[in-house]
């Protein structure tokens, strides 16, 4: 089971207002304690932060806020010494424009490292072409020094790699085995498959934006020259190493999913897919958000456990992008349910085949913030959309679409105690600290045994060691029950039943089917066979 550990509001070690490396180290007895067999770590390279450290302006330093490389080197010695490895964010779509190719890169038309990035001509006094950003209304940068343009997919701080050009891609396979060299057992890849763009960088042809720009995945993500970038990777740097790689990749199903992850390709070891991410988004993106049923969320679950019988599959639903799931998938309206359903929630989607990524905070039942101004936020992503929405006149449909789904909501500091600031930090934090943290906190969680920590460490421990639980084949149960999400692991003749009631309210369930032997896991006290509470969750050995 992987850690996602969000170094930046984990814990402040030096009184900052930022966590740190160090903080890690002293939280690392912690980790090992809840069992989880690996971290992996959102960016800690030098930034200027204009993205909270994915837009990277040098690879092999670490960012001044999180401490030195001789932190990071007892890090690393400390979590192998506690069998934990640790897996780093590979940023490799773009970098910071306060990177030194960049720098140089922009100086003239001419310059060696002018083909790092994605420079064109303006077209009729216009961007090149009409593609959105994911951040920014336009995907462009006019740059006066030259009169180009350059591409940039996220931020203006962030302009993209140009990946067809193989000087480039040596410096990216340097950078990646210089850090393997040193021991670190793998990476989680940005946005890797957009890192190959269409030729030509045709116009989109899709709905604009709301500054009259187009966003089109359809011509930056699973392009053509992508699995021979990923082959030559997997070549140059990862063969032969103890190590994973997983990519994430918005914009895939399990059609164009399954080849990065098929052995045969040699490409990657998993893949995040984004369809249960994405099932509340409309046709213009996360900020439209539409209703959905279990049954769709159910079959994307589904069909995804399918497409990754053969090769291997990764497991979440929280992470620093996405609103935390107890304030998305459920409906809490007391203490006692908000236990029960992140306990359900983490048996529905942790007992599935895969491995299981758990974000800082889902393990004591962390949810989204309470923000009331704009000012509190610090998410570009959540600010550029703000203000291009005010410019459209609909700032108040963009605030509301702020505070259920904007990323802040999942950065806010891991929740240590009921002291000032959770315990994170005794200095105010970068980001404002959930205010439920009173009640919901680390320590208050470790003195209740039927807290959902204690759950989650009995989950993991099941999860890593139980044969069935890892290899076990999939098969959904009652795949029309409109409230209750069922399936079976099996392996030889060792078999368990997993069901979750998503609904808030109880419902019948015929148990008839199944000769229960022992009772695995149960979130709440329920004598009755066959009605299921609100939110109950069983898992039964049969
Ligand atoms: O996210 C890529 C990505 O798909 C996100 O932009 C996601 O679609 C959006 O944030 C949902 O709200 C990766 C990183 O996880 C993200 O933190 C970075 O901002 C982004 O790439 C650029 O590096
Ligand atoms: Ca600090």
């Amino acid at each position: 089971m992987i850690y996602q550990l969000y170094p930046r509001s984990f814990f402040d070690a030096n009184h900052d207002g930022i966590g740190d490396i160090r903080g890690i180290i002293e939280k690392l007895d912690y980790l090992k304690e809840l069992g989880i067999g690996a971290i992996w770590l959102n960016p800690i390279y030098a930034s200027p932060n204009d993205d909270m450290g994915y837009d990277i302006s040098d690879y092999q330093s670490i960012m001044k806020e999180f401490g030195t490389m001789e932190d990071f080197d007892e890090l690393l010695a400390r979590a192998h010494e506690k069998g934990i490895r640790i897996i780093m964010d590979l940023v490799v779509n773009h970098s910071s424009d306060e990177h030194a190719w960049f720098i140089q890169s922009r100086k003239s038309k001419d310059n060696p490292y002018r083909d790092f990035y994605i420079w064109r001509e303006g077209k009729d006094g216009k961007e090149p072409n009409n593609w959105a950003s994911f951040f920014t209304p336009s995907a462009w940068k006019l740059d006066e020094e030259t009169g180009e343009y350059y591409l940039h997919l996220f931020s203006e701080k962030q302009p993209d790699l140009n990946w067809e050009n193989p000087k480039l891609r040596e410096h990216i396979y340097e950078m990646i085995n210089w850090w393997l060299d040193k021991g670190v057992d793998g990476f989680r890849m940005d946005v890797i498959n957009l890192i190959a763009k269409r030729q030509g960088l045709p116009d989109g042809s899709g709905e604009k934006n709301l500054s009259g720009y187009v966003f089109c995945p359809e011509n930056f993500a699973n392009q053509e020259r992508l699995g021979e970038y990923l082959k030559e990777m997997r070549r140059k740097c990862f063969d032969g190493r103890d190590c994973m790689c997983v990519g994430e990749t918005p914009f895939v199903n399990p059609e164009t999913g399954r080849k990065y992850i098929d052995p045969k390709e040699k490409e990657l070891d998993m893949i995040f897919q984004f369809e249960l991410m994405d099932i509340d988004s409309g046709k213009s993106g996360k900020w439209e958000m539409i209703p959905y049923d279990l049954s769709k969320f159910k079959s994307i679950l589904h069909k995804w456990q399918d497409a990754t019988q053969e090769g291997w599959g990764s497991l979440f639903w929280s992470n620093h992008d996405q609103p935390r799931p107890l304030s998305r998938f459920v409906n809490v309206t007391s203490e006692e349910m908000r236990i029960r359903a992140a306990k359900m929630l983490a048996t529905a989607m942790h007992l599935l085949r895969g491995t299981s990524f758990i974000y800082q905070g889902e393990e004591i039942g962390m949810m989204n913030a309470s923000f009331t101004s704009l000012s509190q936020l610090r998410d570009i992503e959540s600010i550029e959309y703000y203000n291009a929405a005010k410019k459209a006149g609909r700032a108040d449909e963009a605030w509301a679409a702020i505070l259920r789904k904007g990323r802040d909501n999942a950065r806010t500091p891991m929740q240590w105690d009921d002291s000032v600031h959770a315990g994170f930090s005794d200095h105010e934090p970068w980001l404002m600290v959930n205010e439920n943290y009173r009640n919901i906190n680390v320590a208050k969680a470790r003195e209740d045994k039927e807290s959902i920590w204690y759950y989650y460490q009995k989950l993991i421990r099941f999860k890593s060691s139980d044969e069935t639980a890892i290899y076990g084949a999939f098969e959904e149960l009652c795949p029309e029950h409109p409230e209750v999400f069922s399936y079976r692991r099996s392996l030889e003749e060792n078999a368990y039943v997993v069901i979750c009631n998503f609904s808030a309210d109880k419902v019948s369930f015929d148990m008839s089917g199944y000769k229960k032997k022992e009772l695995l896991f149960h979130n709440c006290e329920n004598e009755s066979e066959d009605v299921l509470l609100g939110y109950e969750a069983r898992v039964i050995k049969i």
